[in-house]
């Protein structure tokens, strides 16, 4: 690929064969070394295994690579996602209005503000009561109605910020096709008192499209056929011709536009139903945590840059030591939903095969991302971690301050976080066992390999600011791996295709009618038992 991707396959046969454990005992200062800061996040990673040589070669690679230029082509509007021709400026969300950023002579960032202000004033209302419903009543669930990138952000901000939401509010979010989704949430609702946001782009989107008829039905049987349906529902999207279609009055409908993907929208509108929990100001700290990050990441000295580093560690955990996933470990309940969001936001973004220019890789990209809070996982899948055949990466993260100090808890939460770490990467030794008197015949059984690569991220507190600082971190960590490896991690066509196959079957299964000469044998069959199982052959 390159001379520094030579160089780094060079050392993974050297310092990646070596272990975590040596590499602390010979240079204890890499724990205070290895560390940076920006935005308010501590980044340690003196638990990955590289030396200064292997990040000299990354830093070469992201050289060579042209991640930096990408970076600032990306901040400057270019239309970096060349298979869509469309411009990448979810950072343009986050600028402060006194900034200016023009693309194709419109100034977006005072798009952005006038779409803020308009959000801020209608969540205001809903917030104070001054927003009423059909019958009069204020306004005391709202229900999210939204899909992957329309909903995968909303949620995950709702549940990490719950400690700064209105607890007068309910918040509900429905995004499956399947009808127990929205059955379920809207269970014990008042029609009277709900409001629905439908968030989606496109505004064509199977799911959410049926789910938001579902909904308007639900308001009417509640509520009576002459129901104001406008009272109760409005729209994020930029499909401003569909929305008035669907029946919202486009007064009630918040924009934002093409240059926002689905994955990295949750600070546009698509997080209406996140101000209107946390308030217009909560939503103005995490926006000023996602601007404090882009300003690191566009600013910071390469070898001190948080998500360029980030990035460069992923390219070397995927590539040069060969692990296929990486687990993310938040030590922090209101996080619960992070891994999730990150699933999408990584593997949506990277999970690519061919080059900007169309030809195949011949490497690795994406990894899959899971994970899920500690400790919790610790009594389940750490086990794996630990012990299994596999070397699976890890990002611990945690809080210093906990938002609901109760006893020793938090120091036993963190207590675990930094035991996990220390194990995932120096193990337990042979002799370690033995010393404590382990049978010998045991001893094989408890002894930990190790040598599992880990980085510790540590924030000062959960607040808007850091959950900004932190997503925006994850955003242009993706994006550093995406331009080494030279894929377009804006694009999503594997997406796309499933919402075209699906409205191909539904008729098939529905009606029976035939499907097209070319589909294959195996859904034909299927179609035909699930239909045999209705008995509707
Ligand atoms: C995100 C993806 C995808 C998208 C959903 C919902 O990057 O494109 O997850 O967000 O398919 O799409 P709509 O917002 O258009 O309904």
């Amino acid at each position: 690929m390159s001379t520094s991707w030579d160089t780094l396959t060079e050392l993974a046969g050297t310092v990646g064969e070596g272990t975590i454990r040596d590499l602390l005992e010979k240079d204890p200062s890499r724990a205070t070394r290895m560390v940076v800061e920006g935005a308010g996040v501590t980044f340690d990673y003196s638990r990955q295994r590289v030396d200064q040589d292997v990040i000299d070669a990354l830093l070469a690679l992201a050289d060579e690579r042209g991640v930096l230029q990408r970076r600032d082509a990306m901040f400057a509007g270019e239309r970096i996602n060349v298979t869509e021709d469309r411009s990448v400026l979810h950072v343009a969300l986050r600028m402060p209005k006194t900034e200016s950023l023009v693309v194709d002579g419109v100034d977006v960032v005072q798009e952005v503000h006038s779409v803020l202000d308009r959000m801020k004033a209608f969540a205001d209302k809903v917030r104070s009561g001054e927003w009423v419903g059909h019958t009069g009543k204020r306004i005391r669930n709202v229900v999210n109605i939204g899909i992957g990138g329309s909903d995968l952000g909303p949620v995950m901000a709702y549940l990490a910020l719950q400690d700064y939401s209105d607890r007068d509010l309910t918040f509900r979010f429905v995004s499956n096709v399947d009808s127990t989704d929205i059955v379920e949430a809207l269970r014990d609702l008042d029609p009277a008192e709900t409001l629905f946001i439908v968030s989606s782009k496109t505004f064509t989107t199977l799911e959410t499209m049926t789910n938001a008829g579902a909904a308007r039905d639900w308001l009417r049987k509640g509520l009576g056929d002459d129901a104001d349906v406008a009272k109760h529902f409005v729209a994020v999207s930029t499909n401003a011709t569909e929305v008035a279609a669907f029946g919202i009055d486009t007064d009630n409908m918040f924009e934002f536009w093409n240059w926002v993907g689905g994955r990295y929208s949750m600070d546009s509108a698509i997080g209406l139903s996140t101000m209107i929990a946390i308030g217009p100001d909560n939503f103005d700290d995490m926006l000023a945590g996602f601007h404090a990050m882009d300003e690191h990441f566009r600013t910071a000295p390469p070898a001190a840059n948080l998500p360029l580093l980030n990035g460069l560690l992923s390219v070397w955990n995927r590539n040069f030591l060969a692990c296929p996933t990486v687990a993310v470990l938040p030590y922090e309940q209101y996080l619960s939903r992070f891994p999730a969001y990150l699933q999408q936001l990584t593997m949506e973004s990277n999970g690519k095969r061919v080059r900007l220019d169309g030809s195949p890789v011949d490497y690795e990209t994406g990894p899959i991302y899971w994970g899920e809070p500690g400790t919790n996982g610790q009594h389940s899948f750490y086990q794996l971690i630990h012990q299994g055949t596999s070397t699976i990466p890890c990002d611990v993260l945690f809080f210093a301050e906990s938002l609901n100090p109760l006893g020793d808890q938090h120091d036993m939460l963190i207590a675990n976080a930094l035991a996990q770490a220390a194990v995932f990467a120096l193990g337990r030794t042979e002799d370690e066992v033995a010393a404590e008197g382990v049978p010998a015949e045991l001893v094989p059984h408890k002894v930990m390999p190790g040598n599992r690569p880990c980085s510790v991220i540590m924030v000062q507190k959960l607040t808007p600011f850091a959950l900004g600082a932190l997503v925006a971190l994850y955003e242009h960590t993706v994006f550093t791996a995406g331009a080494v490896w030279g894929i377009d991690s804006f694009d999503q066509w594997g997406v796309e295709l499933g919402k075209v196959m699906a409205a191909n079957l539904i008729p098939q299964l529905k009606d029976g009618v035939a499907g097209a000469p070319t589909q294959d044998s195996a859904t034909t069959a299927t179609v035909a038992r699930y239909r045999a199982a209705l008995g509707r052959s």
